[in-house]
């Protein structure tokens, strides 16, 4: 479900409401990331789920098998810690909680990280990734993603700033306590929420995230 798509009918004012504080909209979808943009390929792409499983088994998929999976659309802004955000696009793809339905995690998994190719990761709690809006995305608004943005497969967790939405992911692991991921490591806060203005790891109240 999402939020509703802000682009019909909208109400003046009801773009601001959705707005978090600091943030502005701007036309377009910008590229925004660390380092090269990998290249796909198909032979060699795995999904792996792994870490605190709830049989302690790791379940990998290819991506024609991750390709078979329930394919569903959701509505979801995207929050960039620099203060760009695009709202309501429709992110076509595999729900994270539909994952986690398929892979258990153990009843003592807290958080996870997501990972992605050339080592990059971002750390949430579990209810953060399950949330019904979470989707490992294939499609924007109905067309494939841009090697740029992501493609076969990138995170989208509207809830969270999006650096909390690794692009070209290639799996998850389940947590039984926190760890941080690349930019937490590196000076941005653990939890990431954008309608707490979470921007900076100097802002974390205690137990907000693991020491640095
Ligand atoms: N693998 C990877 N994913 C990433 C990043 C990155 O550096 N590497 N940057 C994140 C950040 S900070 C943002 S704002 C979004 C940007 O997504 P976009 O380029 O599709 O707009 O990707 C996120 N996912
Ligand atoms: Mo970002």
């Amino acid at each position: 479900m999402g939020q509703p798509d802000s682009r019909a009918g909208e109400e003046p004012g009801a773009e601001a409401d959705r707005l978090p504080p600091g943030q502005r909209t701007q036309r377009g979808w910008p590229v925004t990331h660390y380092g090269p943009v990998p290249r796909f390929r198909p032979e060699r792409w795995e999904f792996r789920v792994f870490g605190a499983t709830a049989d302690g088994e790791k379940r990998c998929w290819t991506h024609e098998e991750f390709s078979a999976l329930p394919h569903e659309t959701v509505v979801g802004d995207l929050h960039c810690v620099t203060k760009f955000t695009m709202l309501g696009s429709e992110w076509g793809g595999v729900r994270a909680a539909t994952l986690v339905s398929l892979v258990p995690p153990a009843p003592e998994t807290t958080h996870v990280m997501v990972w992605a190719e050339y080592g990059y990761s971002a750390n949430m709690r579990l209810s953060d990734f399950a949330d019904e809006a979470a989707v490992f995305a294939t499609h924007r608004d109905g067309e494939l993603l841009t090697a740029e943005h992501g493609f076969p497969l990138r995170l989208i967790v509207p809830r969270l700033y999006a650096w909390k939405g690794p692009k070209w992911v290639r799996g998850v692991e389940y947590m039984t306590a926190d760890r941080r991921g690349f930019w937490e490591e590196r000076g941005y806060h653990n939890l990431g929420d954008p309608w707490r203005e979470q921007r900076y790891s100097y802002q974390e109240e205690p137990g907000e995230g693991p020491e640095l």
